[in-house]
């Protein structure tokens, strides 16, 4: 039975309807936005303003909560977000009309504004959030007529049943615009033509194998080339952007004797040079796999700033990728000789999409965020007097050099292992300066020295691995490295905020 406008069955009923009004707006939204080969469909575009406002110490929280699942997660909330509004729209539809369509104005206005300010903005965007609006209200209209208090309909009443039937239809009509939006969307088509560009670039290099002794190969270690689909991957875009090489140009400017623009044959007239290189994230904890190692293919930074022409005064390099973000890297990092690149080539291949295509930095012994710019489209040289990155803003370290690190990955924490010999294994990392040593200790006793692997320069991870008696009890391994700059790595503990953690991994098991 009904019970009359504000009776809980009622209310359950109009929320119900207010959660379907706005999963259809959703779809209808969404779909235009496929249809119209938008960059961003609206949730897509709120979903990043959402991460973009996100402060700092939160973001951090929450990546290290999800890992990188912090994406589909914003999508997710803002889709549920956007329900739940719309079942107060629902319960407010016939008894408070003007606060209901307020509301669903409001969320339009959220939408409009997001959109508008994305760096892909279009007014075709504005479009699909005010249909989406609108669309909620049709169904509304469609579902929770106003009818006179005298007649609420009971169980057999004939509008309840037209009720159920108009719902049903809402919802396949939901289910169908949707899916239809997915599967025709400008999108997936734009990122399969991208992917088929790709495959059918012809770059002069190949997938390397590890240099010899470079992988110890101890069971359950990581292999030391990491693998493109293995690769971490940390961003702010939701959906990366879709960049046909032949469109992609850099432009250098600034603080610059000659502006100059690149184009992707440009950077491959000049021959590409190949370099192992390990990447990490500030964000990796103590222990964590926020870092990689591949060898990457690109064409040296340092030569590309000779061409045009540093001024006196500039100390740092704004570089802006084509959805916005941006990083100000030390010129210093670039242009000392190290081995920092304008990548082209993820282990022999074209850069994933993920990974920057098509072309990103990469720059030995600074953290990503100040460094590895993804799909960069602009250069400017500067001074970090002048302006802040998209980090920096949110309170992360101006420069970003990579802290000293070592890592325990066999055994794994909280194991439980057989009492004898075992191999303890691991990796450290202090890019462009090296490792000298690695040391072990177990259940806070004297400091024994790993063996190390080969590494081919300073600027990758090393594997270690040290032999171990262990016998029956709890005990507890922790490791530390020391680099070739004589400076070992600090047993002080911090957190990665604001310029990446330090402290020794521990590894607690069981030996039974
Ligand atoms: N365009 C763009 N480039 C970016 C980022 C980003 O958010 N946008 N994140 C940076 C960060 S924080 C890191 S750690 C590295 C990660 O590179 P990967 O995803 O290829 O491992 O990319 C850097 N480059
Ligand atoms: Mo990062």
């Amino acid at each position: 039975m009904w019970s009359g406008d504000d009776g809980p069955v009622r209310s359950r009923t109009t929320s119900a309807a207010g959660a379907l009004a706005a999963l259809a707006g959703l779809a209808v939204g969404e779909g235009l936005a496929a249809v119209l080969d938008l960059r961003e469909s609206p949730v897509l575009s709120v979903g990043q303003s959402v991460i973009d406002v996100t402060p700092g110490p939160v973001a951090h929280a929450i990546i290290d909560a999800v890992g990188t699942r912090d994406k589909p997660l914003a999508v997710a909330s803002v889709v549920l977000g956007i329900v739940l509004l719309g079942a107060l729209v629902g319960r407010w539809w016939t008894s408070r009309r003007a606060a209901a369509c307020l509301l669903v104005a409001g969320l339009v206005a959220a939408g409009v504004a997001s959109v508008l300010t994305r760096p892909a903005a279009s007014p075709a965007a504005v479009f699909a959030c005010v249909a989406g609006g609108v669309t909620v209200m049709a169904v509304l209209e469609l579902l929770l007529p106003q009818r006179g208090r005298a007649e609420p309909p009971g169980d057999g009443d004939p509008s309840r049943r037209t009720f159920l039937v108009r719902v049903g239809l809402v919802a396949i009509a939901t289910v169908v615009v949707g899916g239809a939006g997915q599967v025709l969307g400008a999108r997936h088509r734009r990122r399969r033509e991208i992917e088929e560009v790709r495959a059918g670039l012809a770059l002069p290099t190949r997938p390397a194998s590890a240099p010899a002794g470079t992988d110890l190969g101890v069971r359950g270690q990581g292999p030391w080339l990491t693998a493109n689909r293995d690769f971490y991957r940390i961003d702010t875009a939701l959906s990366p952007p879709l960049i046909d090489p032949a469109d992609w140009s850099l432009r250098i400017h600034g603080m610059v004797d000659r502006e100059m623009t690149l184009t992707y044959q440009d950077l491959l007239d000049r021959g590409l040079t190949d370099a192992w290189i390990t990447i990490a994230c500030v964000s990796n904890e103590v222990g964590g796999d926020l870092i990689g190692n591949t060898s990457w293919g690109g064409v040296p930074i340092k030569g590309l700033l000779e061409e045009a022409g540093v001024q006196d005064g500039a100390d740092a390099l704004l570089s802006t990728s084509e959805d916005g973000w941006t990083c100000g890297t030390p010129l210093e990092a670039l242009t000392d000789g190290r081995a920092a690149l304008l990548a082209l080539t993820m282990n022999g291949e074209p850069l994933p999409v993920p990974h920057g295509f098509p072309v990103r930095q990469v720059v030995p012994g600074v953290y990503g965020y100040v460094s590895a710019t993804k799909w960069v489209t602009d250069w400017e040289v500067t001074r970090f007097a002048d302006f802040q990155a998209f980090w920096t803003r949110r309170g992360w370290g101006e420069r970003g050099p990579v802290k000293i690190q070592s890592r325990i990955d066999v055994p794994g924490s909280g194991d439980t292992i057989d009492a004898g010999p075992l191999t303890v294994a691991g990796v450290a990392w202090a890019q462009h300066v090296g490792i000298a040593a690695v040391e072990v200790r177990v259940d806070g006793g004297p400091w024994r020295r790993a063996t190390l692997a080969a590494a081919p320069n300073d600027d990758t991870w090393v594997q270690w691995m040290l032999d171990w008696d262990a016998d029956e009890g709890r005990h507890s391994l922790e490791v530390r490295a020391t680099g070739k700059d004589g400076v070992p790595q600090t047993a002080r503990r911090a957190g990665v905020l604001p310029d990446g953690a330090t402290g020794y991994d521990q590894v607690d098991v069981v030996v039974g």
